[in-house]
């Protein structure tokens, strides 16, 4: 079953057009950008709620960025596996990914690094989704196939809603 944040934080009712903007240091591909358009999109599809790119990283409502190891918000990345990404509750807005994960979109490495091994392999997407949810006020889910069960086999590709999360976030928006 769906949870939410203690408190249950939301999105403000007069707040139902979001931005969402990208760190400009990052320099991301329009690959990449098209993922999370795709994970914003399931979200939008069962909401109100609607998600605009912005190029301004300072006004964006939700701040994505790819960072390593410490970076200053007493969270930090553990290099591959381990914590793959966080994102806090409305609203915060903050979406951060570790980029040391082996990132992979549609089974492709995001890197071709030296050191790419499908065991590590995270589907980028899939994190997207379920990081979203809680950009959203969503907690973990107690139903296996849910986006927000706080579990996923690596290489593994979780994409679609299940009824557990459209019923979650309906009860918020
Ligand atoms: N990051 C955790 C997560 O997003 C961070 C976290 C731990 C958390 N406890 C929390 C966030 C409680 C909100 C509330 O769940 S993670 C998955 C999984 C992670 C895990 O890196 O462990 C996904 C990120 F397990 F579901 F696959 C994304 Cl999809
Ligand atoms: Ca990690
Ligand atoms: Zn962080
Ligand atoms: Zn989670």
């Amino acid at each position: 079953h769906y949870s939410f944040f203690p408190g249950r934080p939301r999105w403000p009712a007069n707040k139902r057009d979001l931005t969402y903007g990208f760190l400009p240091q990052n320099g991301l591909t329009d690959t990449i950008k098209i993922v999370f358009s795709r994970a914003f999109e399931r979200w939008s599809e069962v909401t109100p709620l609607t998600f605009t790119e912005t190029s301004s990283f300072q006004s964006a409502d939700i701040k994505i960025g790819f960072f390593t190891g410490d970076h200053n918000d007493d969270e930090p990345f553990d290099g591959p596996m381990g914590t793959l990404a966080h994102a806090f509750s409305p609203p915060a807005g903050h979406f951060h990914l570790d980029g040391d994960e082996n990132w992979v979109i549609d089974g492709v490495p995001i890197d071709d690094g030296n050191f790419f091994s499908i065991l590590s392999a995270v589907d980028l997407e899939s994190v997207a989704v379920h990081e979203i949810g809680h950009l959203l006020g969503l907690g973990h889910s107690s139903v296996e196939d849910s986006i927000m069960f706080p579990s996923l086999e690596a290489g593994t590709r979780r994409v679609e809603l299940a009824n557990d999360d459209i019923q979650g976030v309906q009860v918020l928006y």
